[in-house]
């Protein structure tokens, strides 16, 4: 198995030895472990791994205990995450108290570990759950893109934080060309696979951080952060040539070609407005229809 494809695990512990023994035992079951000596170290591996969902995390530690540290990760990250409290405390009490701040299952040290191992199954069951939930809440299932409400909220988030680091945000607004045509010709299925291999072209072209969303029926939002005019510019049209070239092949024609335009603005430390930028980026997309389509504008 590659590190790629193993579940990620943080533990969180002061004692070496429990460390040594859950890295050990968890290295052996499959998983991907971080080690961490203090919550405060936990909570630097979670912002620079964005994917933890599943965690060991000790109740008495230095700097940041347990406790807070779950308090942190439910403050400030809005998706779920399954964690296993592993302490030496015990009793109904302690039980009740750490599962009522948020703790998903507690067990007591020295941890048994056939029972550990089940107990991180349940964890991955649940996770595995919320992120099909999480799938169908925020993406659009024809084609995975953002849906229209995450793609409108990662705009807004964007450019909360261009405004607030002072950077650079670009946004295009692609439009699939003459597409009714498509469906009228062939089928809305073959306009369904058409829209498929335009974002998977799309997201072919984009870097990790971009987000493509789909804003309307063909009409699709590409965010861009950190991307001045010609870097916006050279991405949208890196992105047509691809899809002006693709030959779509369908069953008892000639193969297919499709054609988008869009309209690309910027916006430099949160000027202009989200509004006004999303005006621009029409305003551009209607002239590049006007100008006879298959096309970016700026
Ligand atoms: P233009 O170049 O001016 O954009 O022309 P157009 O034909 O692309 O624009 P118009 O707005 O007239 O038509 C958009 C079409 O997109 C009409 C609608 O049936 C089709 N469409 C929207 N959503 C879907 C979808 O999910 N599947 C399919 N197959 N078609 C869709
Ligand atoms: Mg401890
Ligand atoms: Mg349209
Ligand atoms: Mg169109």
């Amino acid at each position: 198995m590659t590190n790629q494809s193993k579940v990620k695990v943080l533990i969180a512990d002061d004692d070496p030895i429990t460390r040594m023994l859950l890295t050990r035992n968890l290295s052996s079951w499959g998983y991907l472990v971080f080690s961490a000596q203090d919550g405060e170290q936990a909570w630097k591996i979670v912002k620079s791994e964005p994917e933890l969902r599943l965690f060991i995390i000790d109740w008495s530690m230095p700097k940041l205990n347990g406790l807070e540290f779950c308090q942190c990760l439910k403050n400030e990250q809005d998706f779920f995450h399954y964690i296993i409290m592993l302490t030496g405390k015990k009793g109904t009490e302690n039980i009740v108290e750490a599962m009522s701040n948020g703790v998903d299952d507690f067990v007591t040290k020295p941890f048994v570990a056939d029972e550990l191992r089940v107990r991180l199954k349940v964890g991955e069951r649940i996770i595995e759950q919320e992120k099909r939930l999480e799938f169908y809440a925020n993406k659009d299932s024809l084609t995975g893109a953002w849906n229209r409400r995450m793609i409108l909220n990662h705009l807004k988030e964007e450019w909360e934080r261009a405004t607030r680091d002072k950077s650079l945000l670009g946004v295009v607004l692609f439009d699939l060309d003459f597409f009714k045509n498509i469906n009228d010709s062939y089928g809305h299925q073959i306009g369904d696979d058409a829209l498929k291999v335009f974002c998977s072209i799309i997201q072919g072209n984009i870097r990790p951080y971009d987000k493509l969303g789909r804003y309307g029926g063909e009409e699709f939002l590409l965010i861009l952060p950190n991307s001045d005019d010609v870097k916006a510019f050279q991405i949208a049209e890196r992105c047509r040539k691809q899809i002006e070239k693709l030959k779509m092949p369908i069953s008892g024609h000639n193969p297919i070609t499709i054609t988008a335009s869009a309209g690309v603005a910027v916006c430099d430390a949160g000027k202009p407005s989200i509004h006004e930028l999303f005006k621009q980026c029409d305003v551009a997309l209607y002239q590049a229809k006007q100008q006879g389509r298959n096309q970016i504008v700026l």
